[in-house]
């Protein structure tokens, strides 16, 4: 905990709102902040989350610990997501990726070597430094205040870039690495192509690496041809764990859901199984995703369901889209929104917290400044795509005083 460089990056944020308002009670302050759904559970999904309430109150299906997650819902993850290409003890059910995201840091451990995109989620960063993996920064902010996003030595960062469009060079992978993988990414916006998974596949393959792909927001994808799971690559098998969660598809962000996929196939470097390990691990260090969320997962992958996620994911897309048209016409180069609910907008030459400060002053606008994710990050701004319809267009329309 010493080791971490700042608070963690959306408290930050909120900390400083919440500074700005007491001292301007008149703004009406809108987020593009941080990544929260806003939008209502729609009626199929939320149905079935109040009838599994309702079964807690009914002695005849009353249920308590179900530690390993309903088998029904193991299998229509499978089934819905992967092709039934997993069998029910290769998928584990969790309270959401962020959650498994640190049990799996938990795993790896104090001796993993950590490979991040750079800019990243920062649990990726924070979460390996919290579990020992990273030394002191060696290129840390210069006024100690980013947010969480300096540079740790023993981490390393792959920047990802207009220049390499914002796909890293991945010869700088070391030998035995965990790699942390976010496609469609946060905060960029970029979806990584099939052939840039198969590069990443095998670079985990050759340097025997393990990665860890967040499919947080596959399904924002609407280009039919971007891989929408790293298992749509042969041999992704052999060297990766996927997680995902139903936070940003069916708005469970405060439901708490979701996935991790650890294929038999996958071995450490001695020859053990990770699947068996992180068996292991979840069993002693969780007790189970709740058994209504659950109910409500399971409603997620029914047909009507589906329907449910394509419009909440559609209403967000909606926003992104203002959102880009917004930036453009104020010649705000930007990429994103388009397969993802994150715009990421540069601003050659200035620092990140600068603008942030300058859009939160000047339009009462909350963003989340790049720094935050990662040194890479520094002139960039990231717009969340997730509001209400009207907070988005009359942001939109403060912007375009600018
Ligand atoms: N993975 C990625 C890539 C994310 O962006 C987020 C949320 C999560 C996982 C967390 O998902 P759960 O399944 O709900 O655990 N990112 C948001 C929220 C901030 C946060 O601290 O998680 C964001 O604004 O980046």
């Amino acid at each position: 905990m010493g080791r971490l460089e700042a608070g963690y990056l959306f408290p930050e944020i909120a900390r400083r709102r919440r500074e700005f308002a007491a001292a301007h009670p008149e703004a009406k302050i809108i987020s593009m902040g941080v990544g929260n759904t806003t939008e209502p559970v729609l009626p199929h999904i939320c149905g079935a989350l109040v009838e599994g309430a309702r079964r807690l109150g009914n002695a005849g299906t009353y249920s308590g610990y179900a530690d390993e997650g309903l088998a029904e819902l193991r299998e229509g993850i499978s089934r819905v997501y992967y092709r039934g290409a997993f069998g029910i003890d290769e998928v584990f059910i969790s309270d959401g990726s962020k959650c498994d995201i640190g049990r799996l840091q938990t795993l790896f451990g104090a001796d993993a070597k950590v490979t991040v995109q750079d800019p990243s989620y920062p649990v990726y960063v924070d979460g390996s430094v919290v579990a020992g993996a990273a030394g002191r920064g060696a290129a840390a902010c210069e006024d100690g205040d980013c947010g969480g996003g300096g540079g740790y030595a023993g981490i390393r960062y792959m920047p990802c870039t207009p220049e390499n469009n914002y796909f890293p060079d991945l010869s700088v992978i070391e030998k035995d690495s965990v790699i942390y993988f976010c496609s469609p990414n946060n905060p960029t916006g970029a979806v990584a192509t099939k052939p840039q998974l198969a590069a990443l596949v095998a670079a985990a393959i050759r340097t025997g690496s393990i990665i860890v792909y967040d499919a947080a927001y596959s399904e924002y994808i609407r280009d039919a041809a971007l891989p929408r799971t790293i298992y749509e690559v042969d041999g992704a098998r052999n060297c990766a764990i996927e997680v995902n969660s139903f936070s940003k598809s069916a708005g469970f962000t405060g439901v708490r859901l979701g996935w991790s996929v650890v294929p038999k196939e996958l071995l450490f470097s001695g020859g053990e199984s990770v699947n068996s390990d992180w068996a292991r691990l979840v069993a002693t260090v969780f007790n189970g995703a709740s058994n209504i969320a659950q109910y409500g997962g399971l409603a997620a992958l029914d047909d009507e369901g589906r329907a449910e996620i394509r419009a909440m994911t559609d209403f967000y897309l909606g926003n992104a889209h203002l959102i880009r048209e917004a930036l453009k016409a104020l010649n705000i180069s930007c990429i994103g929104g388009d397969n993802s609910p994150y715009i990421w907008a540069r601003f050659p030459g200035r620092g990140s917290w600068d603008v942030f400060a300058e859009l939160l002053e000047k339009y009462h606008v909350v963003t989340t400044p790049g720094r935050g994710f990662g040194p890479a990050g520094e002139t960039f701004i990231r717009f969340s795509a997730f509001g209400h319809r009207a907070d988005v267009e009359e942001a939109c329309k403060r912007l375009s005083t600018r």
